[in-house]
């Protein structure tokens, strides 16, 4: 069948989404999940203006050829907001062809490899008494492992922990699931590597000592250190165990996981940013992460992605999917449908969408025992309700940005 028709819908539910929705020539319609957080409209121009007019009158059936012609054709490759747009597209056309098939698009992969995903939750807190309630809170949620992120004394804001209610906010808290906030600027937070690197082993003992050894413990670094002090905190919480450290340097320069792998066996997760399999080459092959945080939504799809993890796979390297509020919960389907079917699966990020965002999508994935699963229904198993949608116009909004004591901008 041609596609007939592909929409680009943004809506604002509790956050900004982008997602296409394209429809065949009899009536099947898929969707992808295009958003990038804090520069939405990039990709909505770039999928309406130069992406939708070539989809119209092609075959449905042919997502590697449809891939590979938006990539290469463009003559311009790679980038967040390009393989955004090229997500959103193979993201559909696979929600599309289990559709046709009347196969949940885990079969279409090669069929389940497990039962059900490991997911993992964010707890946080700005100091000990409140992180325990967090990390509390999350097993009751029924979460089996779960990252631990903690204000740092002397810091107003850091990244990754509920911040107190500001006149900015309109009275609320901010919560790291919900970082890019809407309003006309960024938010400005407060950085100091010495003074986090100083504190954080001492938490993550005490998180240990109350919560046991078996707790899989997880902690993102958000490109805020050096080599040498990645590798300094890598080496400081080997006695803690650590599932993994995440993001630990900045995504750019990747020799400088040389330097953290020659000093630390905590095994560091990297990729988050990174957009297609040349920015995880090197990675690999060179063994310097042990997770592939890349999201299916950020890195061309689910073809591109899989492509990616099987490269992976024989370097013993498995995938720890990025699942943030901003993945939206067409993405969070096509991970989940990913995750299921390769065979180096390592775990899922997890974060629950807000109750507007659930009326906007109705999703078909279960959570249960800490385990996602994406459901039987044909295709991805997400639809979306365009009424509801309509509902939520799009509002600005822009991730935080740090700054050190001086003033210097610092990596966020
Ligand atoms: C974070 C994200 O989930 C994570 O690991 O790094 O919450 C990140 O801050 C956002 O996706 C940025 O848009
Ligand atoms: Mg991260």
């Amino acid at each position: 069948m041609t596609i007939d028709k592909a929409e680009v819908i943004l809506t604002s539910p509790d956050r900004n989404f982008v997602t296409l929705k394209i429809t065949t020539a009899d009536g099947l319609t898929g969707l992808g999940d295009a958003t990038l957080n804090g520069r939405e409209r990039a990709v909505v121009s770039y999928l309406a203006d130069h992406v939708v007019p070539l989809l119209l009158g092609r075959d449905e059936s042919r997502i590697e050829d449809t891939w590979q012609f938006l990539y290469r054709g463009a003559y311009w490759r790679r980038g967040p907001v390009t393989m955004a747009a090229i997500a959103a597209v193979d993201m559909a056309l696979w929600d599309i062809k289990g559709k046709r098939a009347g196969m949940p698009v885990y079969q279409l992969l090669g069929g389940a490899s497990r039962t059900g995903l490991l997911a993992y939750g964010h707890a946080s807190g700005k100091d000990l008494p409140e992180l325990f309630d967090s990390v509390r809170d999350h097993q009751e949620q029924g979460y089996r492992a779960i990252r631990i992120q903690t204000g740092v004394p002397g810091l107003k804001a850091v990244y990754g922990i509920a911040s107190q209610a500001s006149d900015a906010f309109g009275g609320e808290a901010r919560y790291d699931h919900e970082p890019a906030r809407r309003g006309s600027l960024p938010m400005e937070e407060d950085w100091d590597t010495r003074s986090y690197l100083r504190h954080l082993p001492g938490v993550f003992e005490a998180v240990r000592n109350e919560f046991g050894p078996e707790l899989p413990l997880l902690h993102d670094g958000h490109h805020r250190m050096t080599p040498i002090e990645a590798a300094k905190l890598g080496k400081a919480l080997e006695p803690y165990d650590l599932f993994w450290l995440e993001d630990c340097t900045p995504a750019e320069n990747q020799e400088a996981l040389r330097l953290v792998r020659r000093h630390t066996t905590t095994p560091l997760a990297i990729g988050e940013i990174l957009n297609t399999v040349w920015d995880f080459k090197d990675l690999i092959r060179e063994q310097l992460i042990d997770y592939v945080r890349g999201a299916v939504t950020h890195m061309g799809g689910i073809s591109a992605l899989k492509k990616t993890l099987d490269y992976a796979a024989m370097f013993q390297i498995k995938s720890g999917m990025h699942g943030p509020t901003d993945i939206s919960p067409v993405g969070m389907a096509a991970a989940m449908h990913l995750g299921l079917a390769i065979h180096n699966f390592g775990i899922q990020e997890y974060m629950r969408h807000g109750a507007k965002t659930d009326s906007v999508f109705r999703q078909s994935f279960t959570w249960e025992n800490g385990m996602l699963h994406p459901g039987d229904e044909p295709g991805l198993g997400v639809e979306l309700d365009v009424d509801e949608a309509g509902k939520y116009p799009y509002e600005q909004a822009y991730l935080p940005y740090n700054r050190l004591a001086d003033g210097t901008v610092h990596d966020w």
